[in-house]
Protein backbone atom coordinates (compact mmCIF):
# COMPACT_ATOMS: atom_id res chain seq x y z
CA UNK A 1 0.00 0.00 0.00
CA UNK A 2 1.07 3.40 -0.72
CA UNK A 3 0.81 6.56 1.80
CA UNK A 4 -1.21 9.33 1.16
CA UNK A 5 0.27 11.97 0.68
CA UNK A 6 -0.71 14.70 3.05
CA UNK A 7 -2.68 17.04 1.44
CA UNK A 8 -5.01 13.90 0.37
CA UNK A 9 -6.56 13.46 3.46
CA UNK A 10 -7.79 16.70 4.45
CA UNK A 11 -8.64 16.16 8.16
CA UNK A 12 -5.73 13.99 9.49
CA UNK A 13 -3.51 12.89 6.69
CA UNK A 14 -3.75 9.65 7.38
CA UNK A 15 -2.10 6.85 5.75
CA UNK A 16 -5.14 3.99 5.30
CA UNK A 17 -8.50 5.31 4.17
CA UNK A 18 -9.31 6.92 8.20
CA UNK A 19 -12.10 6.78 9.90
CA UNK A 20 -13.63 4.17 7.41
CA UNK A 21 -14.76 0.56 7.32
CA UNK A 22 -12.95 -2.25 4.59
CA UNK A 23 -11.81 -0.25 1.46
CA UNK A 24 -14.16 -1.45 -2.00
CA UNK A 25 -11.97 -4.26 -3.76
CA UNK A 26 -12.12 -3.93 -7.46
CA UNK A 27 -10.72 -6.24 -9.67
CA UNK A 28 -10.49 -5.92 -13.56
CA UNK A 29 -10.06 -8.96 -16.09
CA UNK A 30 -9.07 -7.42 -19.50
CA UNK A 31 -7.07 -7.94 -22.22
CA UNK A 32 -6.24 -4.40 -22.39
CA UNK A 33 -4.78 -3.49 -19.11
CA UNK A 34 -3.47 -0.02 -20.18
CA UNK A 35 -6.71 1.05 -20.72
CA UNK A 36 -6.86 1.14 -16.55
CA UNK A 37 -3.77 3.99 -16.60
CA UNK A 38 -6.38 6.48 -16.26
CA UNK A 39 -7.45 5.00 -12.79
CA UNK A 40 -4.63 6.85 -11.53
CA UNK A 41 -5.62 10.19 -11.60
CA UNK A 42 -7.86 12.54 -10.16
CA UNK A 43 -10.48 11.83 -6.93
CA UNK A 44 -10.77 7.63 -8.01
CA UNK A 45 -6.42 8.12 -7.80
CA UNK A 46 -6.38 9.56 -4.61
CA UNK A 47 -8.86 7.03 -3.41
CA UNK A 48 -6.86 4.42 -4.42
CA UNK A 49 -3.66 6.12 -2.54
CA UNK A 50 -5.69 6.41 0.49
CA UNK A 51 -6.87 2.87 0.28
CA UNK A 52 -10.07 3.89 0.38
CA UNK A 53 -10.62 1.89 -3.07
CA UNK A 54 -8.10 -1.15 -3.58
CA UNK A 55 -8.21 -1.36 -7.60
CA UNK A 56 -6.30 -4.60 -8.95
CA UNK A 57 -5.90 -4.67 -13.40
CA UNK A 58 -5.29 -8.41 -14.60
CA UNK A 59 -4.65 -9.48 -17.92
CA UNK A 60 -6.79 -12.26 -19.53
CA UNK A 61 -3.68 -13.37 -21.29
CA UNK A 62 -1.49 -13.77 -18.02
CA UNK A 63 -4.14 -16.77 -17.83
CA UNK A 64 -3.58 -18.33 -20.97
CA UNK A 65 -0.89 -21.43 -21.47
CA UNK A 66 -0.46 -21.91 -25.57
CA UNK A 67 2.87 -19.77 -26.96
CA UNK A 68 0.29 -17.37 -28.50
CA UNK A 69 -1.50 -16.22 -25.25
CA UNK A 70 -5.17 -16.99 -27.73
CA UNK A 71 -8.07 -15.56 -25.55
CA UNK A 72 -10.01 -15.89 -28.48
CA UNK A 73 -11.59 -18.45 -30.90
CA UNK A 74 -13.84 -18.66 -34.26
CA UNK A 75 -17.93 -18.42 -33.40
CA UNK A 76 -19.60 -22.05 -33.16
CA UNK A 77 -22.03 -21.75 -35.83
CA UNK A 78 -20.40 -19.43 -37.73
CA UNK A 79 -20.41 -15.98 -38.47
CA UNK A 80 -18.49 -12.85 -38.03
CA UNK A 81 -16.04 -12.03 -36.02
CA UNK A 82 -14.64 -13.95 -32.54
CA UNK A 83 -15.41 -15.50 -29.56
CA UNK A 84 -13.45 -14.87 -26.05
CA UNK A 85 -12.50 -18.31 -25.33
CA UNK A 86 -13.99 -19.76 -21.83
CA UNK A 87 -10.85 -21.45 -20.49
CA UNK A 88 -8.75 -17.93 -19.49
CA UNK A 89 -11.84 -16.14 -18.34
CA UNK A 90 -12.62 -19.52 -15.96
CA UNK A 91 -8.91 -19.21 -14.42
CA UNK A 92 -9.16 -15.72 -14.25
CA UNK A 93 -12.27 -16.00 -12.15
CA UNK A 94 -10.96 -19.10 -10.11
CA UNK A 95 -7.81 -17.14 -8.93
CA UNK A 96 -9.97 -13.51 -8.06
CA UNK A 97 -13.62 -14.71 -6.68
CA UNK A 98 -13.78 -14.51 -3.15
CA UNK A 99 -16.93 -15.36 -1.00
CA UNK A 100 -18.67 -11.51 -1.10
CA UNK A 101 -17.77 -11.31 -4.95
CA UNK A 102 -20.33 -9.93 -7.20
CA UNK A 103 -19.35 -10.11 -10.73
CA UNK A 104 -19.93 -7.81 -13.74
CA UNK A 105 -20.09 -8.57 -17.09
CA UNK A 106 -20.37 -4.51 -19.34
CA UNK A 107 -22.18 -6.07 -22.31
CA UNK A 108 -24.73 -3.61 -24.62
CA UNK A 109 -26.47 -6.72 -24.45
CA UNK A 110 -26.99 -6.28 -20.43
CA UNK A 111 -29.67 -4.14 -18.27
CA UNK A 112 -29.01 -0.54 -18.29
CA UNK A 113 -26.73 1.20 -15.89
CA UNK A 114 -27.70 3.81 -13.52
CA UNK A 115 -27.37 5.90 -10.67
CA UNK A 116 -28.82 3.55 -8.33
CA UNK A 117 -27.16 0.49 -9.64
CA UNK A 118 -24.10 2.87 -9.06
CA UNK A 119 -25.45 3.36 -5.54
CA UNK A 120 -25.82 -0.68 -5.05
CA UNK A 121 -22.25 -1.16 -6.14
CA UNK A 122 -20.53 1.14 -3.92
CA UNK A 123 -21.88 -0.69 -0.47
CA UNK A 124 -20.18 -3.79 -1.58
CA UNK A 125 -16.73 -5.09 -0.91
CA UNK A 126 -15.92 -6.82 -4.06
CA UNK A 127 -16.41 -5.79 -7.44
CA UNK A 128 -15.06 -7.71 -10.29
CA UNK A 129 -15.60 -6.62 -14.11
CA UNK A 130 -14.93 -8.90 -16.92
CA UNK A 131 -14.47 -7.11 -19.76
CA UNK A 132 -14.92 -8.29 -22.93
CA UNK A 133 -13.96 -8.33 -26.74
CA UNK A 134 -14.84 -8.81 -30.11
CA UNK A 135 -18.51 -10.26 -30.46
CA UNK A 136 -18.47 -11.21 -26.73
CA UNK A 137 -17.42 -13.78 -24.26
CA UNK A 138 -18.45 -17.63 -24.50
CA UNK A 139 -22.02 -17.38 -22.67
CA UNK A 140 -20.72 -20.40 -20.48
CA UNK A 141 -18.55 -17.97 -18.49
CA UNK A 142 -21.69 -16.17 -17.42
CA UNK A 143 -23.44 -19.24 -16.69
CA UNK A 144 -20.82 -20.88 -14.54
CA UNK A 145 -19.91 -17.75 -12.57
CA UNK A 146 -24.00 -17.05 -11.57
CA UNK A 147 -23.67 -20.74 -10.18
CA UNK A 148 -21.09 -19.04 -7.75
CA UNK A 149 -21.42 -15.99 -7.92
CA UNK A 150 -23.89 -12.78 -7.88
CA UNK A 151 -23.65 -11.77 -12.03
CA UNK A 152 -24.45 -8.67 -13.62
CA UNK A 153 -24.35 -7.60 -17.37
CA UNK A 154 -24.68 -3.94 -16.88
CA UNK A 155 -24.92 -1.74 -20.42
CA UNK A 156 -24.21 1.84 -20.51
CA UNK A 157 -26.52 2.65 -22.60
CA UNK A 158 -27.88 2.12 -26.42
CA UNK A 159 -24.84 2.38 -28.62
CA UNK A 160 -22.06 -0.35 -28.92
CA UNK A 161 -18.28 0.22 -27.61
CA UNK A 162 -15.62 -1.69 -28.91
CA UNK A 163 -15.54 -3.60 -25.52
CA UNK A 164 -15.87 -3.39 -22.00
CA UNK A 165 -12.89 -1.71 -20.71
CA UNK A 166 -14.47 1.92 -21.35
CA UNK A 167 -17.72 0.91 -19.79
CA UNK A 168 -15.98 -0.78 -16.80
CA UNK A 169 -14.26 2.69 -16.59
CA UNK A 170 -17.41 4.73 -16.33
CA UNK A 171 -19.25 1.95 -14.20
CA UNK A 172 -15.69 2.37 -11.50
CA UNK A 173 -16.02 5.62 -11.58
CA UNK A 174 -19.50 5.70 -11.04
CA UNK A 175 -19.90 3.85 -8.04
CA UNK A 176 -16.36 4.71 -6.48
CA UNK A 177 -17.27 8.58 -6.22
CA UNK A 178 -20.06 7.02 -3.98
CA UNK A 179 -17.48 5.27 -1.47
CA UNK A 180 -17.42 7.13 1.84
CA UNK A 181 -14.13 8.67 1.57
CA UNK A 182 -13.41 8.82 -2.11
CA UNK A 183 -15.03 12.48 -2.48
CA UNK A 184 -14.39 14.95 0.04
CA UNK A 185 -17.22 16.78 0.36
CA UNK A 186 -20.07 14.50 0.46
CA UNK A 187 -22.56 17.46 0.14
CA UNK A 188 -21.67 17.41 -3.31
CA UNK A 189 -23.03 14.44 -4.08
CA UNK A 190 -26.62 15.25 -2.89
CA UNK A 191 -27.41 17.62 -5.03
CA UNK A 192 -26.16 16.18 -8.43
CA UNK A 193 -28.03 14.96 -11.49
CA UNK A 194 -30.55 11.69 -11.29
CA UNK A 195 -29.63 11.62 -7.48
CA UNK A 196 -32.92 12.99 -6.79
CA UNK A 197 -34.67 11.69 -10.08
CA UNK A 198 -34.34 14.87 -11.95
CA UNK A 199 -31.60 16.53 -13.62
CA UNK A 200 -29.58 19.08 -12.02
CA UNK A 201 -30.16 22.92 -12.08
CA UNK A 202 -27.80 24.81 -14.00
CA UNK A 203 -24.69 26.64 -12.28
CA UNK A 204 -22.93 29.97 -12.49
CA UNK A 205 -20.07 31.39 -11.06
CA UNK A 206 -18.85 35.06 -10.57
CA UNK A 207 -18.18 37.67 -12.52
CA UNK A 208 -22.29 38.35 -12.25
CA UNK A 209 -22.01 39.37 -15.79
CA UNK A 210 -19.71 38.03 -18.73
CA UNK A 211 -19.72 38.95 -21.90
CA UNK A 212 -23.04 40.34 -21.73
CA UNK A 213 -24.77 37.43 -20.20
CA UNK A 214 -26.04 38.26 -16.85
CA UNK A 215 -26.72 35.45 -13.90
CA UNK A 216 -29.54 34.64 -12.89
CA UNK A 217 -30.83 37.81 -10.40
CA UNK A 218 -32.05 35.41 -7.96
CA UNK A 219 -29.02 33.92 -7.64
CA UNK A 220 -27.49 36.96 -6.47
CA UNK A 221 -30.30 38.21 -4.31
CA UNK A 222 -29.42 36.08 -0.27
CA UNK A 223 -32.54 34.65 -0.44
CA UNK A 224 -31.78 31.28 -0.25
CA UNK A 225 -35.91 30.20 0.07
CA UNK A 226 -36.13 32.00 -3.02
CA UNK A 227 -32.78 30.35 -4.65
CA UNK A 228 -34.27 26.80 -3.97
CA UNK A 229 -37.52 27.22 -5.45
CA UNK A 230 -36.04 28.69 -8.55
CA UNK A 231 -33.65 25.32 -8.70
CA UNK A 232 -36.25 23.04 -8.36
CA UNK A 233 -38.04 25.34 -10.95
CA UNK A 234 -35.13 24.35 -13.47
CA UNK A 235 -34.27 21.13 -12.55
CA UNK A 236 -37.83 20.49 -13.58
CA UNK A 237 -37.90 22.38 -16.53
CA UNK A 238 -34.67 21.13 -18.17
CA UNK A 239 -35.64 17.43 -16.84
CA UNK A 240 -39.00 18.47 -19.34
CA UNK A 241 -36.80 19.54 -22.18
CA UNK A 242 -33.81 16.94 -22.29
CA UNK A 243 -35.62 13.64 -20.41
CA UNK A 244 -39.27 14.04 -20.70
CA UNK A 245 -39.22 10.21 -19.69
CA UNK A 246 -38.02 11.05 -16.16
CA UNK A 247 -40.40 12.76 -15.08
CA UNK A 248 -43.43 11.01 -13.11
CA UNK A 249 -47.11 11.17 -14.97
CA UNK A 250 -48.97 14.62 -14.83
CA UNK A 251 -50.85 13.89 -10.86
CA UNK A 252 -48.21 12.08 -9.49
CA UNK A 253 -46.00 13.14 -6.73
CA UNK A 254 -42.53 12.95 -7.08
CL1 LIG B 1 -21.21 -2.16 -21.25
N1 LIG B 1 -20.14 -2.64 -23.62
C1 LIG B 1 -20.00 -2.41 -24.92
N2 LIG B 1 -19.11 -3.13 -25.63
N3 LIG B 1 -20.71 -1.50 -25.58
C2 LIG B 1 -21.57 -0.80 -24.86
C3 LIG B 1 -21.75 -0.98 -23.49
C4 LIG B 1 -21.01 -1.92 -22.89
N4 LIG B 1 -22.70 -0.12 -23.06
C5 LIG B 1 -23.07 0.56 -24.12
N5 LIG B 1 -22.41 0.14 -25.21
Amino acid sequence: MIAAPAESWGRDGGATHPGYAEPVRIDVVTIFPEFFAVLDVSLLGKARQSGALDIRVHDLREFTHDRHRTVDDTPSGGGAGMVMKPEPWGEALDAILTDGSIVIFPTPAGELFTQSRARDLSTREHLVFCCGRYEGIDQRVIDHTRSRAEVLELSLGDYVLNGGEVAAMAMIEAAGRLVPGVVGNPESLVEESHEDGLLEYPSYTKPAVWRGLETPAVLLSGNHAAIAAWRREQQYERTKRMRPELLPPAGDAL
